[in-house]
């Protein structure tokens, strides 16, 4: 393709730079200093967005309306390239600049903007620096872009061009194709998760149903195509593909005041609330104005056709808004010329007229849809109903967990051994399996800082039961009494049917999704974090498949009842080993796995005097064991438990907790290794 080399723009004068490009150089040296400053950190979470940044910048030009296509690879070397068939990075000199289009896009911090705007914007949505963060971030970028007939091509290292864009060939096509190496002095690992790569690149493709995305794992030869012609349609019944759902999705849309609004709901005939939230693409898990539009919209819809149609009588309450979103499913997606991003992670979308544009749009939209779909909306309606009277129960039930509490002696359950120290911040607590385990355990501790509830049996699974029931659990009652925080049963008792409510405090507990974490009043079931009693609660299970579902269980319970306290990074699991390894007489090693042990075992001499024992639980450890390989404050290792992937992980819960057999068989299948480790990150 190659077959001319003419320079269309030099950067450098006499190999000196001029004061223009020692800016440019500042900026993505600065960028390099402080890479965190730009792309949040220098861990998985930040190389997979330079990913994002990339794609994003390529689904500009398809929002826009003349890219059609995304082509993204994976190569053998762990660079990707993303090309577009769209109008192709402009190469003529820029005005402000003094160098072309391409080169201004990739050395200078939020260049986008000096291309005037027109558009929605989603590419340099997260922390607004744009694809040159990305050229500064990789040890080399080389960008080819197809305009007027003709190929160019530039290539950077570090952020720096190794030369200028050069025409190296002729095409008719037009598109932008960026490859990138990530830089191994910033990050410390370089390797993709294809999982991550993969579910961006789905929920673009949801987001943007014209745009046909096309995913190439090189070294598997595997490649992926996503193109959803009914757009967030199809995401929220993706999203429900594994429960039973009470009818076809909903779907609306309208254009109000320059913005655009899609929402698409679908109910299942489970309990849990999945409200996913975007604005320009942006998956705003701190949630926002948008979606208390909706939320206020939905309550005050179904109540007024609930009374219409006669379903609600006249002495009756109105349902609360967690009466009307348990079993909703809802994909919420706008799109704004100029969206404020807000909150701790900048994901919380802060533009207020978008409240009423969205509040009014669903007022017509789902009105309408009810009117005329009237079979539909008695089954809505009845679930609310039942939703609404399981609530009154649980609330009676919770209540009386409460009082039980207040009468036993000082509401701590009796099998607790709590720990001296009364400084929660100091303070951990050990959930233990079985009986003798605990035994082990309660000897093993540092009973200054450590605490430690036996759990006997298997706790019940809450994915299977509404909280009534699970609150008749004894397990579960000691656990929630033993926190001290209570749990999050329901957000909003207030009647939320007003058309502007300042704040829904359903929001604060990350992730878009409500499941309810209190709501400023002193109701029984408000969940309190602050009246946590450990700041740390680990999970300690044994290492086979017993221990995993006891682990599994116990999440689902965190994840669906006291989630802040898993995304404050409060739950962790305790890492014992699953081998002891003994050399004479004074020398042990332990290994938590199988990989340990052979590089324990590899590196031992005398082999003769070598013996390997392979613990088949936790309670077959003595109590010094136990605290020398696990409990140990000063030298055990925890494994975090963090909330990173909360759609994966909903996804995991329901998979293998949920009713059906057979999503769980095939996600065991996919993701037997992953169930194991990755979803959770621990
Ligand atoms: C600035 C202006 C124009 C297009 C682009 C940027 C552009 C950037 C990227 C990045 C990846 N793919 C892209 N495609 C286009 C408009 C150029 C014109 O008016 O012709």
């Amino acid at each position: 393709m190659a077959n001319e080399q003419t320079p269309v723009v030099t950067t450098e004068t006499n190999g000196q730079y001029n004061a223009e490009q020692l800016t440019v150089l500042k900026g993505l040296e600065a960028v390099r200093m402080r890479p965190a400053m730009y792309i949040g950190t220098t861990g998985t979470k930040g190389l997979h967005h330079l990913f994002v940044e990339v794609v994003d910048n390529s689904i500009d030009e398809v929002l826009a309306g003349f890219a059609t296509e995304i082509e993204i690879t994976l190569h053998k070397d762990n660079s990707i390239s993303v090309r577009d068939n769209g109008r192709g990075i402009p190469v003529d000199i820029h005005q402000d600049t003094g160098v072309s289009g391409v080169e201004t896009i990739m050395t200078i911090l939020h260049a986008g903007g000096k291309f005037g705007d027109g558009g929605y914007k989603v590419s340099g949505g997260l922390h607004g620096v744009g694809v040159s963060a990305v050229n500064a971030l990789s040890e080399w970028l080389e960008v080819e872009v197809c305009r007027d007939g003709k190929i160019y091509r530039q290539r950077y290292e570090r952020g720096v061009p190794t030369g200028p864009l050069t025409v190296v060939g002729k095409g008719k096509c037009t598109g932008t194709l960026v490859r990138w190496y990530a830089d191994s002095q910033i990050f410390g690992n370089i390797e993709y998760h294809t999982d991550i790569l993969t579910q961006r690149l789905r929920e673009l493709a949801y987001l943007n149903k014209k745009v046909k995305i096309i995913f190439t794992v090189e070294s598997t030869g595997e490649s992926q195509t996503f193109h959803y012609e009914t757009g967030i349609a199809a995401f929220a019944e993706h999203l429900n593909r594994n429960k039973s759902p009470l009818h076809k999705v909903v779907y609306f849309s309208r254009e109000k005041d320059g913005t655009d609004v899609e929402i698409a709901l679908q109910y299942n005939d489970g309990y849990q609330e999945n409200i996913l939230t975007f604005a320009n693409n942006i998956n705003t898990t701190e949630g926002g104005v948008h979606l208390s539009g909706f939320k206020t919209a939905l309550t005050r819809v179904i109540n007024n056709y609930a009374r219409k149609v006669g379903l609600l009588k006249e002495k009756d309450n109105n349902f609360s808004g967690d009466d009307v979103r348990e079993g909703l499913t809802a994909v919420i997606s706008v799109k704004l010329f100029h969206p404020q991003f807000e909150g701790q992670t900048k994901t919380k979308l802060g533009n207020s007229e978008v409240e009423g544009i969205v509040n009014s749009v669903v007022g017509e939209g789902l009105g309408e849809f009810l009117e005329e779909n009237p079979a539909v909306g008695k089954r809505i309606i009845e679930k609310a109903l039942t939703a609404c009277r399981a609530r009154e129960a649980a609330r009676k039930a919770a209540d009386l967990v409460k009082r039980q509490s207040a009468l036993e002696n000082s509401a701590l359950p009796g099998k607790l051994a709590d720990c001296s120290e009364r400084d929660p911040s100091k303070c951990e607590v050990y959930l233990v399996e079985g009986d003798s385990a605990g035994g082990s355990a309660k000897q093993g501790r540092d009973r200054r800082y450590q605490a430690v509830l036996p759990l006997r049996g298997k706790i019940l699974n809450v994915e299977k039961a509404r909280l009534d029931r699970a609150l008749e659990n004894e397990e579960i009652r000691a656990l929630i009494t033993a926190l001290g925080t209570g749990i999050a049963l329901g957000n909003d008792e207030e009647e939320d049917t007003g058309l502007f409510e300042a704040e829904d405090l359903a929001q604060s507990n990350g992730n878009g999704r409500s499941n309810g974490n209190g709501n400023g009043k002193d109701a029984p079931y408000k969940f309190d974090i602050t009246k946590l009693r450990y700041h740390r609660v680990i999970i300690m299970t044994d290492a086979d498949v017993d221990g995993d579902h006891i682990r599994t269980l116990l999440l689902t319970f965190f994840f669906r009842y006291m989630r802040p306290l898993v995304e404050a990074g409060h739950i962790y699991i305790a890492q014992p080993p699953l081998y002891r390894v003994s050399v004479g007489k004074d020398q042990q090693f332990y290994a938590r796995n199988d990989e340990e042990l052979e590089n324990i075992t590899r590196g031992i001499r005398n082999k003769g005097g070598m013996k390997v024992q392979r613990f088949k639980g936790l309670g077959e450890m003595n109590a010094d064991q136990l605290h020398e390989t696990t409990m140990d404050m000063s030298q055990r290792t925890l494994a975090q438990v963090t909330m990173e992937e909360a759609i994966l992980a909903d996804e995991m819960f329901t998979c293998l907790m949920g009713d059906k057999v057979e999503p769980r068989r095939e996600f065991i299948e996919k993701h037997a290794k992953e169930v194991a480790d990755v979803d959770w990150h621990y």
